[in-house]
């Protein structure tokens, strides 16, 4: 079991691909067919180039405020991979590559960016829940998930998605404690990019890993290199089975690095060194996933830049027919949570349409 063999206490990491892409633990390499692992390749390919655009459309003003996934996509994918269509994905903002494995369309998520209530109207089957800002809320919603599931008598899994910085938040304490307590069978995902804003990891918390936090609670924790599909992917197995198998939840750390801004409305120059980032740029994801790919044959720097180029343009027609919806409307914010909207809310729309025309302060 592996999280028998990765002690987070004793600072045990688990890594099955080095920065290099060389497979350095074999025997631990989770049975993923070549397709399938050029499959989960290309979709980190789209998160980037999603990315890439997105940032570039923001800055041209055509875009809100963006929360960009660069040196994150092994971890968002390696971990929805593993999901099963009627498993759940409870997300925090930052998955890009996790949503789109999950089966959310590239226009939902461009078109919540730009400020589109209907970006949050997934299919009926793509279980997955809004995006939720209010840093980890989600995660008794994904232990609530996962307790109706286990009422229900059936084996669906839920997977919470959470950042280094949620972790210091009481939601993360109590969902990890009542899950433990009632054995939900949920998965804890944490991203840490190693900042939240501009808070470093090292200030986050005294403890020296966020996976250790697990122990307090009573269940099973280990930090994985979240920059490693394969041990990334390997982890969530675990905990997966072990959730549908009825053993109760995981808490996952993927330990990863946020090679962009916390959103387009910060400057990280200001808080960390270039130097820094550097060194995590050579354990990039997707470079360290490619040379993988290379070296076993099943792909080419020829095509990785056509594969590049093409998810650019493609991004870029996704975006211009998000565009074509136009400017969303005001009414839409007030009225889409409910199906008749409430006298209250009724009240602040009224309130703010006043506001917005200059008749109240
Ligand atoms: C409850 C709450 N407090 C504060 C904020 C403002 N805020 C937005 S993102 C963020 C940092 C989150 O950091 P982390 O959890 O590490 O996730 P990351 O943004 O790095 O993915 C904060 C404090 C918020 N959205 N919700």
């Amino acid at each position: 079991m592996l999280t028998k063999r990765f002690d987070p206490l004793k600072g045990e990491m688990l890594q099955i691909m080095d920065a290099e892409g060389r497979i350095v633990a074999p025997e631990l390499k989770p049975d993923l067919s070549d397709e399938r692992v050029l499959e989960l390749y290309k979709v980190m390919l789209l998160t980037r180039a999603a990315d890439t655009k997105a940032l570039q459309l923001q800055r041209q003003g055509r875009m809100l405020t963006y929360a960009p996934n660069t040196g994150q996509e092994a971890a968002q994918v390696g971990s929805a991979a593993v999901l099963r269509e009627t498993d759940w994905l409870v997300p925090a903002f930052r998955e890009l590559g996790a949503w789109l494995v999950k089966g959310v369309s590239l226009e939902h998520i461009y078109l919540y960016w730009y400020g589109n209530e209907w970006g949050s109207h997934f299919p009926e089957n793509v279980r997955m829940l809004p995006i939720s800002i209010p840093i980890a809320s989600q995660l008794n919603h994904a232990l609530g998930l996962a307790m109706a599931s286990k009422l229900k008598g059936e084996d669906d899994v839920t997977i919470g998605y959470v950042g280094d910085g949620g972790t210091s938040i009481g939601d993360f304490s109590e969902a990890l404690n009542f899950a433990g307590v009632f054995s939900a069978p949920v998965v804890f995902f944490i991203q840490n990019n190693q900042y939240a804003i501009s808070v470093k990891r090292a200030v986050q918390t005294k403890a020296s890993t966020l996976a250790q936090k697990a122990v307090a609670a009573g269940i099973p924790g280990i930090q994985v290199d979240g920059n490693d599909l394969f041990a990334v992917y390997a982890a969530v197995e675990e905990a997966v089975n072990r959730a549908r198998a009825g053993e109760g939840p995981t808490l996952i750390e993927a330990y990863t690095y946020r090679l962009g801004a916390h959103t387009t409305s910060d400057d990280p120059t200001k808080y960390r060194e270039d130097d820094e980032v550097l060194v995590w740029q050579a354990r990039d994801p997707i470079k360290r996933t490619k040379e993988y790919l290379i070296a076993q044959g099943l792909w080419s720097a020829e095509q990785d830049e056509a594969q590049v180029a093409e998810y650019e343009a493609y991004a870029l027609e996704v975006f211009r027919k998000v565009e074509e919806t136009g400017e969303p409307q005001l009414e839409d914010f007030f009225k889409y949570t409910y199906r008749d909207m409430p006298e209250h809310l009724k009240e602040q729309y009224q309130e703010y349409v006043q506001y917005l025309e200059g008749k109240v302060k």
